[in-house]
């Protein structure tokens, strides 16, 4: 995620905010010990929809509810039924969503706190320089290539299908998923309940966005309730991130219940077990996200230093703001393809660490529109040039003569 300039973003694209936080909860388990001072690798299709393009869940008529007070030092539950907050908020749950109230009762009151959750939904302690090379490095390397062939091969068919019928390319899915999950290696071990009930009841308040987090999650923990009761899925079995992110693709309860779709043909939306599944919904994930089938994610650019005005080409941050023309006049040069381009670009900056301090030079390129929905599924650069990187590199090998 580029932290600069975030504010600038924000008037024109206000749900961005919830994209964001969505963003921030997900560190895929896998990853978090490698290298927390680097941008929150992450997953997230969380991201709650900017503009909410495809709301299919009904959302509930009330107002989002108060928070609920701290009704008994937090540490001293061990499970919601303890928590009469936690109790309210099931009873208003069940009222909004027509479900049993003690069915929900019994479903939060079970849930256990969570206290590795609650230290991993703080803020990684904020690095001077983040560095793009090293965080592609844990993701373009050999055990996920090799990884990321096999679920190619093995899933030829639903990548071409999902790229047909959803014009979003094989290699985006295949490098989504590959960032995500390692093909469905690493899912994540929290229960699920376990999870958003603690960052929906106990978030941390010290982080600097604690009550819109708790919003975020209790929502999240109603759609969770809300999934489960209409598929049968028992919500105490299931098991996602820390953040509750299930499945191949790790899509939160509301991405779940807005974006994900039965792929491979038996009547059912399986994210678990069935990896046809999980390609069908990323690709409805992000041909709903407004993916435009044929447009490259970016281009690469250097610089007029003679008529660079980096600060204004940096200042939307990775909101496509800038024509062609309008990109070249503020001194960023494109090749012959890109001026070509209809519609407006980004200049997307990725620091490489340190250049005073054994670092390089940053990255640069020229993000498209299609860059920018690529950060829906988390909001980070890095995360989205990963990604697409990861997709490409495999599509290669695959493609290889
Ligand atoms: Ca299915």
């Amino acid at each position: 995620m580029s932290t600069r300039s975030r504010p600038a973003l924000v008037p024109a694209l206000l749900s961005l905010s919830l994209a964001w936080t969505a963003a921030q909860a997900q560190t895929p388990v896998e990853t978090t010990p490698v290298a927390p001072t680097l941008v929150p690798a992450t997953p997230l299709p969380a991201a709650e929809p900017a503009g909410e393009p495809l709301a299919a869940e009904p959302r509930p008529a009330a107002p989002p509810p108060v928070a609920p007070a701290p009704t008994a030092p937090a540490a001293e539950i061990t499970v919601y039924a303890e928590s009469p907050a936690a109790m309210a908020f099931a009873d208003d749950l069940a009222q909004r969503r027509g479900l049993d109230p003690q069915w929900v009762r019994e479903q939060i009151g079970a849930a256990r706190r969570q206290p590795t959750a609650i230290r991993l939904s703080l803020p990684a302690p904020r690095a001077a320089y983040k560095n793009w090379a090293a965080y592609r490095a844990r993701f373009i390397e050999p055990v996920r290539l090799r990884a990321g062939q096999r679920f190619w091969d093995t899933h030829r068919a639903a990548l071409e299908r999902a790229e047909r019928e959803y014009g979003v390319p094989a290699s985006l899915i295949v490098g989504v998923i590959g960032v995500e999950t390692l093909y469905g290696q690493h899912t994540g071990n929290f229960r699920v309940i376990d999870a958003l009930a603690t960052l929906a009841f106990d978030f941390p308040a010290s982080h600097p966005r604690a009550e819109a987090r708790a919003e975020f999650f209790r929502s999240e923990l109603e759609q969770f309730l809300s999934l489960t009761h209409r598929t049968g899925m028992d919500p105490q079995a299931l098991r996602g991130s820390y953040a509750g992110a299930m499945g191949w693709p790790q899509f939160m309860p509301s991405s779940w219940a807005r974006f994900a779709i039965d792929f491979d043909g038996d009547s059912k939306i399986d994210l678990f077990n069935s990896p046809v599944d999980a390609i069908g919904s990323v690709a409805n994930y992000f041909k709903a996200y407004g993916w435009q089938p044929g447009q490259p994610t970016h281009y690469p650019v250097s610089f007029d230093l003679n008529t660079l005005d980096k600060d204004a080409l940096l200042a939307p941050d990775i909101l496509p703001s800038f024509s062609a023309e309008s990109f070249a006049a503020k001194g960023a040069v494109l090749e012959a393809e890109a001026k070509k381009h209809i519609g407006k670009l980004a200049l997307i900056e990725l620091q490489n660490g340190d250049p005073a301090n054994g670092g390089s030079a940053p990255t640069y390129l020229a993000g498209t529109d299609n860059f920018y929905v690529v950060t829906r599924y988390n909001w980070s650069s890095y995360y989205a040039l990963a990604v697409i990187e990861l997709g490409q590199t495999v599509e290669a090998l695959v493609k290889r003569p």
